[in-house]
Protein backbone atom coordinates (compact mmCIF):
# COMPACT_ATOMS: atom_id res chain seq x y z
CA UNK A 1 0.00 0.00 0.00
CA UNK A 2 1.18 3.57 -1.10
CA UNK A 3 2.08 6.02 1.20
CA UNK A 4 -0.65 7.98 -0.36
CA UNK A 5 -2.56 6.12 2.34
CA UNK A 6 -2.41 8.64 4.77
CA UNK A 7 -3.08 11.71 2.34
CA UNK A 8 -7.14 10.89 2.90
CA UNK A 9 -9.52 13.47 1.69
CA UNK A 10 -11.16 15.17 4.38
CA UNK A 11 -14.51 12.58 4.57
CA UNK A 12 -16.88 15.94 4.34
CA UNK A 13 -18.42 15.04 1.23
CA UNK A 14 -19.49 11.82 2.68
CA UNK A 15 -22.29 11.40 4.83
CA UNK A 16 -20.98 10.06 8.70
CA UNK A 17 -23.69 8.11 10.64
CA UNK A 18 -22.33 8.23 13.90
CA UNK A 19 -19.52 8.95 15.96
CA UNK A 20 -15.72 8.27 15.22
CA UNK A 21 -15.88 8.50 11.59
CA UNK A 22 -18.78 5.41 10.50
CA UNK A 23 -19.63 6.36 7.13
CA UNK A 24 -23.73 6.01 5.36
CA UNK A 25 -23.70 2.59 3.62
CA UNK A 26 -24.47 4.82 0.58
CA UNK A 27 -20.49 5.00 0.31
CA UNK A 28 -20.13 1.54 -1.33
CA UNK A 29 -22.22 3.59 -4.41
CA UNK A 30 -19.59 5.81 -4.67
CA UNK A 31 -16.66 4.40 -5.85
CA UNK A 32 -14.62 7.58 -6.46
CA UNK A 33 -14.44 7.82 -2.46
CA UNK A 34 -12.11 4.75 -2.37
CA UNK A 35 -10.22 6.37 -5.64
CA UNK A 36 -9.88 9.39 -3.74
CA UNK A 37 -8.74 7.61 -0.39
CA UNK A 38 -5.30 6.98 -1.70
CA UNK A 39 -5.99 2.86 -2.35
CA UNK A 40 -4.39 3.11 -5.89
CA UNK A 41 -0.51 4.64 -6.61
CA UNK A 42 -0.50 6.00 -10.42
CA UNK A 43 -0.62 3.77 -13.21
CA UNK A 44 1.88 3.38 -15.65
CA UNK A 45 2.82 1.23 -18.22
CA UNK A 46 5.78 0.36 -17.37
CA UNK A 47 4.35 -1.20 -14.03
CA UNK A 48 2.80 -4.52 -15.80
CA UNK A 49 6.03 -6.16 -16.59
CA UNK A 50 5.64 -10.51 -18.30
CA UNK A 51 5.68 -12.15 -15.42
CA UNK A 52 7.41 -15.73 -15.53
CA UNK A 53 4.02 -17.73 -15.59
CA UNK A 54 3.25 -16.05 -19.15
CA UNK A 55 6.43 -17.08 -20.57
CA UNK A 56 5.65 -20.79 -20.10
CA UNK A 57 2.11 -23.08 -20.85
CA UNK A 58 0.53 -22.95 -17.99
CA UNK A 59 -0.27 -26.27 -15.85
CA UNK A 60 -2.31 -29.06 -17.03
CA UNK A 61 -6.29 -29.90 -15.85
CA UNK A 62 -6.57 -31.63 -12.15
CA UNK A 63 -9.27 -33.88 -10.91
CA UNK A 64 -10.71 -32.30 -8.27
CA UNK A 65 -9.69 -28.56 -7.30
CA UNK A 66 -7.74 -26.60 -4.61
CA UNK A 67 -6.43 -23.76 -2.94
CA UNK A 68 -3.34 -21.82 -4.77
CA UNK A 69 -0.16 -22.78 -2.78
CA UNK A 70 -0.06 -19.27 -1.98
CA UNK A 71 -3.13 -20.00 -0.13
CA UNK A 72 -2.73 -21.61 3.11
CA UNK A 73 -6.29 -20.82 5.30
CA UNK A 74 -6.42 -24.07 7.69
CA UNK A 75 -8.61 -24.78 10.39
CA UNK A 76 -6.96 -24.78 13.55
CA UNK A 77 -7.63 -27.90 15.70
CA UNK A 78 -7.95 -28.79 19.17
CA UNK A 79 -8.59 -32.35 20.36
CA UNK A 80 -8.13 -34.30 23.58
CA UNK A 81 -4.40 -35.91 22.81
CA UNK A 82 -5.47 -39.19 24.71
CA UNK A 83 -8.37 -39.52 22.48
CA UNK A 84 -7.96 -37.72 19.20
CA UNK A 85 -11.08 -37.86 17.65
CA UNK A 86 -12.62 -35.77 20.62
CA UNK A 87 -12.02 -32.22 20.04
CA UNK A 88 -13.13 -29.18 17.75
CA UNK A 89 -11.79 -27.48 14.74
CA UNK A 90 -12.61 -24.10 13.88
CA UNK A 91 -13.53 -21.78 10.75
CA UNK A 92 -10.94 -19.34 10.17
CA UNK A 93 -13.84 -16.83 9.84
CA UNK A 94 -10.89 -14.15 9.70
CA UNK A 95 -9.67 -15.46 6.33
CA UNK A 96 -13.00 -15.75 4.58
CA UNK A 97 -15.16 -13.15 2.28
CA UNK A 98 -18.60 -13.68 1.68
CA UNK A 99 -21.15 -15.81 3.10
CA UNK A 100 -20.31 -19.45 2.00
CA UNK A 101 -18.08 -21.67 3.91
CA UNK A 102 -15.24 -23.71 1.59
CA UNK A 103 -16.84 -27.37 2.57
CA UNK A 104 -12.63 -28.12 3.41
CA UNK A 105 -13.13 -25.42 6.07
CA UNK A 106 -16.60 -26.09 7.53
CA UNK A 107 -16.37 -26.39 10.85
CA UNK A 108 -16.00 -29.89 13.14
CA UNK A 109 -17.10 -31.50 16.20
CA UNK A 110 -16.62 -35.20 16.77
CA UNK A 111 -17.34 -36.68 20.29
CA UNK A 112 -15.68 -40.48 19.10
CA UNK A 113 -13.54 -39.16 15.88
CA UNK A 114 -14.96 -39.85 11.89
CA UNK A 115 -16.41 -43.28 10.97
CA UNK A 116 -15.47 -44.61 8.14
CA UNK A 117 -18.71 -45.86 6.37
CA UNK A 118 -19.32 -47.64 2.96
CA UNK A 119 -22.46 -46.08 2.14
CA UNK A 120 -23.47 -49.72 0.26
CA UNK A 121 -23.79 -50.92 3.96
CA UNK A 122 -25.51 -47.90 5.69
CA UNK A 123 -28.87 -47.86 6.45
CA UNK A 124 -31.53 -45.69 7.91
CA UNK A 125 -34.42 -47.04 10.16
CA UNK A 126 -37.52 -44.79 11.06
CA UNK A 127 -39.29 -47.15 13.66
CA UNK A 128 -41.08 -46.34 17.28
CA UNK A 129 -44.22 -45.26 17.23
CA UNK A 130 -44.99 -45.57 13.85
CA UNK A 131 -47.82 -47.54 11.57
CA UNK A 132 -45.10 -48.67 8.95
CA UNK A 133 -41.00 -49.22 10.44
CA UNK A 134 -39.13 -48.66 7.46
CA UNK A 135 -35.72 -48.90 6.59
CA UNK A 136 -33.79 -47.34 3.75
CA UNK A 137 -30.61 -47.81 2.11
CA UNK A 138 -28.54 -44.53 0.36
CA UNK A 139 -30.39 -45.55 -2.97
CA UNK A 140 -33.33 -45.44 -1.55
CA UNK A 141 -33.09 -42.49 -0.61
CA UNK A 142 -31.77 -40.96 -3.44
CA UNK A 143 -35.00 -41.69 -5.32
CA UNK A 144 -36.86 -39.45 -3.04
CA UNK A 145 -37.55 -35.28 -3.89
CA UNK A 146 -34.93 -33.07 -2.40
CA UNK A 147 -34.43 -29.56 -0.94
CA UNK A 148 -31.80 -27.54 -0.37
CA UNK A 149 -31.18 -24.82 2.44
CA UNK A 150 -28.45 -22.41 2.71
CA UNK A 151 -27.64 -22.09 5.96
CA UNK A 152 -25.43 -21.88 9.25
CA UNK A 153 -24.85 -24.62 11.55
CA UNK A 154 -23.26 -23.64 14.92
CA UNK A 155 -22.06 -25.70 17.81
CA UNK A 156 -24.02 -24.42 20.68
CA UNK A 157 -20.82 -23.88 23.03
CA UNK A 158 -19.49 -21.19 19.75
CA UNK A 159 -18.03 -18.62 21.63
CA UNK A 160 -17.75 -20.29 25.21
CA UNK A 161 -14.46 -18.52 25.92
CA UNK A 162 -16.99 -15.43 25.83
CA UNK A 163 -17.64 -16.29 29.19
CA UNK A 164 -14.38 -15.99 30.84
CA UNK A 165 -13.78 -13.09 33.35
CA UNK A 166 -11.27 -11.99 31.12
CA UNK A 167 -11.91 -11.09 27.55
CA UNK A 168 -9.96 -14.20 25.43
CA UNK A 169 -6.91 -13.04 22.49
CA UNK A 170 -7.61 -14.92 19.44
CA UNK A 171 -8.59 -14.89 16.06
CA UNK A 172 -12.02 -14.27 15.13
CA UNK A 173 -12.35 -18.36 14.04
CA UNK A 174 -10.64 -19.43 17.02
CA UNK A 175 -12.80 -17.17 19.36
CA UNK A 176 -16.12 -17.85 17.35
CA UNK A 177 -15.35 -20.30 14.66
CA UNK A 178 -17.76 -23.15 15.90
CA UNK A 179 -20.41 -21.69 12.96
CA UNK A 180 -19.93 -22.14 9.38
CA UNK A 181 -22.61 -21.78 5.83
CA UNK A 182 -23.04 -24.40 3.55
CA UNK A 183 -25.82 -25.61 1.37
CA UNK A 184 -27.42 -28.89 2.54
CA UNK A 185 -29.09 -30.74 0.36
CA UNK A 186 -31.41 -33.77 1.01
CA UNK A 187 -34.78 -35.64 1.92
CA UNK A 188 -37.11 -33.33 3.48
CA UNK A 189 -37.56 -35.50 6.66
CA UNK A 190 -41.47 -34.90 6.58
CA UNK A 191 -41.93 -36.76 3.86
CA UNK A 192 -40.22 -40.31 5.58
CA UNK A 193 -42.31 -39.68 8.83
CA UNK A 194 -45.27 -39.26 6.64
CA UNK A 195 -44.33 -42.38 4.91
CA UNK A 196 -43.89 -44.67 8.05
CA UNK A 197 -47.18 -42.78 9.43
CA UNK A 198 -46.23 -41.44 13.23
CA UNK A 199 -48.75 -42.01 15.96
CA UNK A 200 -50.66 -38.56 16.07
CA UNK A 201 -49.42 -38.72 20.19
CA UNK A 202 -45.84 -38.81 19.29
CA UNK A 203 -43.89 -35.77 19.85
CA UNK A 204 -40.36 -36.55 20.05
CA UNK A 205 -37.75 -38.53 17.92
CA UNK A 206 -34.28 -39.66 19.17
CA UNK A 207 -31.96 -39.53 16.32
CA UNK A 208 -28.97 -42.11 16.47
CA UNK A 209 -25.54 -42.19 14.54
CA UNK A 210 -23.50 -44.62 13.44
CA UNK A 211 -20.13 -43.49 15.57
CA UNK A 212 -18.55 -45.32 17.42
CA UNK A 213 -20.40 -43.78 20.55
CA UNK A 214 -23.11 -44.29 18.30
CA UNK A 215 -24.32 -40.38 19.46
CA UNK A 216 -27.84 -39.23 19.92
CA UNK A 217 -29.96 -36.46 21.04
CA UNK A 218 -34.41 -35.90 21.12
CA UNK A 219 -35.86 -33.88 18.31
CA UNK A 220 -39.45 -32.83 18.84
CA UNK A 221 -41.59 -33.73 16.17
CA UNK A 222 -42.50 -30.51 14.99
CA UNK A 223 -39.43 -29.46 14.26
CA UNK A 224 -39.00 -32.52 12.12
CA UNK A 225 -42.10 -32.22 10.21
CA UNK A 226 -41.56 -28.65 9.26
CA UNK A 227 -38.30 -28.37 8.06
CA UNK A 228 -35.53 -30.66 8.67
CA UNK A 229 -33.99 -32.49 6.33
CA UNK A 230 -31.69 -35.73 5.90
CA UNK A 231 -28.97 -34.27 3.47
CA UNK A 232 -26.93 -36.64 1.61
CA UNK A 233 -24.72 -33.34 -0.22
CA UNK A 234 -23.20 -30.30 1.26
CA UNK A 235 -22.41 -27.55 -1.17
CA UNK A 236 -23.21 -30.13 -4.02
CA UNK A 237 -21.15 -32.74 -3.49
CA UNK A 238 -21.52 -35.85 -1.34
CA UNK A 239 -21.51 -34.91 2.95
CA UNK A 240 -18.11 -35.06 3.77
CA UNK A 241 -17.17 -37.36 5.91
CA UNK A 242 -16.05 -35.15 8.73
CA UNK A 243 -19.39 -33.96 8.48
CA UNK A 244 -21.31 -36.89 8.47
CA UNK A 245 -20.93 -39.06 5.23
CA UNK A 246 -23.19 -40.62 3.36
CA UNK A 247 -26.86 -38.49 5.53
CA UNK A 248 -26.90 -36.37 8.30
CA UNK A 249 -29.83 -34.67 9.58
CA UNK A 250 -30.20 -30.99 9.03
CA UNK A 251 -32.79 -28.84 11.76
CA UNK A 252 -32.09 -25.41 10.41
CA UNK A 253 -31.23 -22.53 13.04
CA UNK A 254 -31.38 -25.29 15.85
CA UNK A 255 -27.72 -25.99 18.24
CA UNK A 256 -24.92 -27.78 16.24
CA UNK A 257 -25.69 -31.07 18.49
CA UNK A 258 -29.37 -31.35 16.81
CA UNK A 259 -27.68 -32.29 13.55
CA UNK A 260 -26.89 -35.61 14.06
CA UNK A 261 -24.21 -36.98 11.54
CA UNK A 262 -23.77 -40.48 10.29
CA UNK A 263 -27.70 -40.56 11.30
CA UNK A 264 -28.78 -44.46 11.59
CA UNK A 265 -32.29 -44.34 13.10
CA UNK A 266 -35.04 -42.41 14.15
CA UNK A 267 -37.45 -43.46 17.02
CA UNK A 268 -40.58 -42.00 17.25
CA UNK A 269 -41.49 -41.41 20.70
CA UNK A 270 -43.52 -39.70 23.41
CA UNK A 271 -40.73 -37.95 25.27
CA UNK A 272 -36.99 -36.67 25.25
CA UNK A 273 -34.61 -39.93 25.58
CA UNK A 274 -32.11 -37.69 28.43
CA UNK A 275 -29.04 -38.55 26.31
CA UNK A 276 -25.83 -36.83 27.94
CA UNK A 277 -25.74 -34.02 25.12
CA UNK A 278 -29.17 -33.09 26.46
CA UNK A 279 -28.76 -33.17 30.17
CA UNK A 280 -25.04 -33.41 31.36
CA UNK A 281 -24.18 -30.78 28.41
CA UNK A 282 -26.26 -28.10 26.89
CA UNK A 283 -28.30 -27.54 30.39
CA UNK A 284 -27.82 -24.42 32.20
CA UNK A 285 -28.21 -23.33 35.94
CA UNK A 286 -29.71 -19.64 36.10
CA UNK A 287 -29.13 -17.16 38.45
CA UNK A 288 -32.72 -17.90 39.43
CA UNK A 289 -31.81 -21.71 40.63
CA UNK A 290 -33.76 -22.97 37.56
CA UNK A 291 -32.00 -24.57 34.62
CA UNK A 292 -32.42 -24.10 30.72
CA UNK A 293 -32.76 -27.35 28.88
CA UNK A 294 -33.54 -27.77 25.66
CA UNK A 295 -32.20 -24.64 24.46
CA UNK A 296 -32.62 -25.37 20.40
CA UNK A 297 -32.60 -21.99 18.99
CA UNK A 298 -29.52 -20.14 18.12
CA UNK A 299 -30.27 -16.76 19.05
CA UNK A 300 -29.13 -13.72 16.45
CA UNK A 301 -25.50 -12.52 16.88
CA UNK A 302 -23.00 -10.83 14.51
CA UNK A 303 -18.84 -10.56 14.93
CA UNK A 304 -16.77 -7.85 12.95
CA UNK A 305 -14.20 -10.14 10.29
CA UNK A 306 -12.05 -7.30 9.15
CA UNK A 307 -10.43 -5.16 10.64
CA UNK A 308 -10.25 -7.84 13.19
CA UNK A 309 -7.41 -9.30 15.87
CA UNK A 310 -4.48 -9.94 13.50
CA UNK A 311 -6.23 -8.20 10.80
CA UNK A 312 -4.46 -5.25 11.62
CA UNK A 313 -4.80 -1.44 10.45
CA UNK A 314 -2.32 -0.34 8.03
CA UNK A 315 -2.79 3.52 8.64
CA UNK A 316 -5.19 6.04 9.25
CA UNK A 317 -7.73 5.97 6.03
CA UNK A 318 -10.81 4.78 4.47
CA UNK A 319 -11.75 1.09 5.40
CA UNK A 320 -14.65 -1.37 4.75
CA UNK A 321 -15.94 -2.54 7.91
CA UNK A 322 -17.38 -6.33 7.49
CA UNK A 323 -18.90 -9.06 9.40
CA UNK A 324 -21.02 -11.89 9.38
CA UNK A 325 -24.64 -12.06 11.08
CA UNK A 326 -26.92 -15.15 11.46
CA UNK A 327 -30.05 -15.69 13.27
CA UNK A 328 -31.49 -19.61 14.23
CA UNK A 329 -35.16 -17.66 14.53
CA UNK A 330 -35.13 -16.12 11.20
CA UNK A 331 -34.08 -13.56 8.85
CA UNK A 332 -31.24 -10.92 9.79
CA UNK A 333 -33.09 -7.35 9.90
CA UNK A 334 -30.39 -5.11 10.18
CA UNK A 335 -26.92 -4.82 11.60
CA UNK A 336 -25.65 -1.42 13.00
CA UNK A 337 -21.76 -0.87 13.72
CA UNK A 338 -20.48 1.37 16.55
CA UNK A 339 -16.74 2.83 16.23
CA UNK A 340 -17.23 4.67 19.37
CA UNK A 341 -17.57 1.48 21.97
CA UNK A 342 -21.41 1.48 21.73
CA UNK A 343 -21.79 5.34 21.95
CA UNK A 344 -23.29 5.78 18.39
CA UNK A 345 -24.50 3.43 16.03
CA UNK A 346 -24.80 3.19 11.88
CA UNK A 347 -26.79 0.69 9.72
CA UNK A 348 -24.73 -1.42 7.64
CA UNK A 349 -24.94 -2.38 4.37
CA UNK A 350 -26.22 -5.71 3.70
CA UNK A 351 -25.50 -8.00 1.31
CA UNK A 352 -27.79 -10.23 -0.39
CA UNK A 353 -29.15 -12.50 -0.39
CA UNK A 354 -30.32 -12.23 3.42
CA UNK A 355 -31.89 -15.69 4.13
CA UNK A 356 -33.49 -16.97 6.95
CA UNK A 357 -31.08 -19.00 9.36
CA UNK A 358 -28.28 -18.19 6.77
CA UNK A 359 -24.70 -16.33 7.17
CA UNK A 360 -26.03 -13.12 6.45
CA UNK A 361 -23.09 -10.39 5.14
CA UNK A 362 -22.64 -6.59 6.16
CA UNK A 363 -20.35 -4.27 5.33
CA UNK A 364 -19.51 -0.28 6.12
CA UNK A 365 -17.30 2.24 5.53
CA UNK A 366 -14.78 3.60 8.01
CA UNK A 367 -13.00 6.74 8.19
CA UNK A 368 -9.97 5.83 10.49
CA UNK A 369 -8.07 9.16 11.90
CA UNK A 370 -5.81 7.48 13.69
CA UNK A 371 -6.81 7.63 17.02
CA UNK A 372 -8.11 4.37 19.14
CA UNK A 373 -11.49 3.23 18.64
CA UNK A 374 -14.19 -0.04 19.58
CA UNK A 375 -15.67 -1.80 16.85
CA UNK A 376 -19.01 -3.35 17.52
CA UNK A 377 -21.56 -4.94 15.61
CA UNK A 378 -24.72 -5.56 16.49
CA UNK A 379 -27.36 -7.53 14.94
CA UNK A 380 -31.85 -7.79 14.59
CA UNK A 381 -33.52 -10.64 13.60
CA UNK A 382 -37.27 -10.58 11.98
CA UNK A 383 -38.81 -11.36 15.52
CA UNK A 384 -37.18 -7.83 16.67
CA UNK A 385 -34.55 -9.69 19.06
CA UNK A 386 -31.85 -7.66 19.25
CA UNK A 387 -28.18 -8.82 20.16
CA UNK A 388 -27.32 -8.18 23.44
CA UNK A 389 -24.67 -6.34 25.38
CA UNK A 390 -21.92 -8.67 26.92
CA UNK A 391 -23.25 -7.27 30.76
CA UNK A 392 -27.01 -7.88 29.83
CA UNK A 393 -26.18 -11.66 28.69
CA UNK A 394 -24.29 -11.91 32.15
CA UNK A 395 -27.29 -10.46 34.00
CA UNK A 396 -29.67 -12.79 32.28
CA UNK A 397 -27.90 -15.93 32.51
CA UNK A 398 -25.30 -15.59 35.24
CA UNK A 399 -21.97 -16.99 36.05
CA UNK A 400 -22.50 -20.53 35.03
CA UNK A 401 -22.82 -19.89 31.38
CA UNK A 402 -20.97 -22.34 29.06
CA UNK A 403 -23.43 -22.12 25.98
CA UNK A 404 -24.91 -19.86 23.98
CA UNK A 405 -22.98 -16.82 24.63
CA UNK A 406 -23.74 -14.25 21.26
CA UNK A 407 -23.66 -11.29 23.08
CA UNK A 408 -21.89 -7.93 21.25
CA UNK A 409 -18.10 -8.46 20.48
CA UNK A 410 -15.93 -5.53 20.86
CA UNK A 411 -12.39 -4.94 19.30
CA UNK A 412 -10.28 -2.17 20.54
CA UNK A 413 -8.38 -0.71 17.82
CA UNK A 414 -5.29 0.78 19.09
CA UNK A 415 -3.40 3.88 17.73
CA UNK A 416 -1.03 1.31 16.32
CA UNK A 417 -3.88 -0.09 14.28
CA UNK A 418 -3.36 -3.38 16.45
CA UNK A 419 -6.82 -4.69 17.17
CA UNK A 420 -7.22 -6.45 20.70
CA UNK A 421 -10.89 -8.05 22.26
CA UNK A 422 -12.24 -6.20 25.34
CA UNK A 423 -15.05 -6.31 27.19
CA UNK A 424 -16.42 -2.71 26.53
N1 LIG B 1 -22.88 -38.50 15.20
C1 LIG B 1 -22.50 -37.32 15.66
N2 LIG B 1 -23.22 -36.23 15.32
C2 LIG B 1 -22.84 -35.04 15.78
C3 LIG B 1 -21.72 -34.90 16.62
C4 LIG B 1 -20.97 -36.05 16.94
O1 LIG B 1 -19.95 -36.02 17.64
N3 LIG B 1 -21.40 -37.26 16.45
N4 LIG B 1 -21.43 -33.65 17.12
C5 LIG B 1 -22.53 -32.69 17.17
C6 LIG B 1 -22.12 -31.35 17.53
S1 LIG B 1 -21.91 -31.02 19.18
C7 LIG B 1 -22.01 -30.37 16.58
S2 LIG B 1 -21.70 -28.78 17.00
C8 LIG B 1 -22.17 -30.66 15.14
C9 LIG B 1 -20.91 -30.34 14.39
O2 LIG B 1 -21.07 -30.57 13.02
P1 LIG B 1 -19.81 -30.49 12.06
O3 LIG B 1 -18.71 -31.31 12.63
O4 LIG B 1 -20.30 -30.95 10.72
O5 LIG B 1 -19.44 -29.03 12.00
O6 LIG B 1 -22.47 -32.03 14.89
C10 LIG B 1 -23.29 -32.65 15.86
N5 LIG B 1 -23.59 -33.96 15.41
MO1 LIG C 1 -21.77 -28.73 19.39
Amino acid sequence: MSADRHKFPSPADLEVVAGNGLLHRRVFLKTGAWLAAGLTSAATAETLTTPPWMRVPGKPFSNYGRPSPHEQVIRWISANSAVPGNGVSWTPLQDLEGMITPTGLHFERHHNGVPQIDPARHRLLIHGLVKRPLIFTMDDLARYPMRSHLIFLECGGNSNAGWREEPVQNTVGGFNGLVSCNEWTGVPLSILLDEAGIDPGATWLVAEAADAIAMNVSLPVAKAMDDCILAIYQNGEKVRPENGYPLRLIAPGWEGVLNVKWLRRLEVTTRPVMARNETAKYTELLPSGKARQFTFYMDAKSVITAPSPGRNLEGPGFYEISGLAWSGRGRIQKVEVSADGGGTWGEAALQEPVLACCFTRFRMGWHWNGGSAILKSRATDDTGYVQPERAALVAERGRNGYFHYNAIIAWQVGEDGRLHHVYA
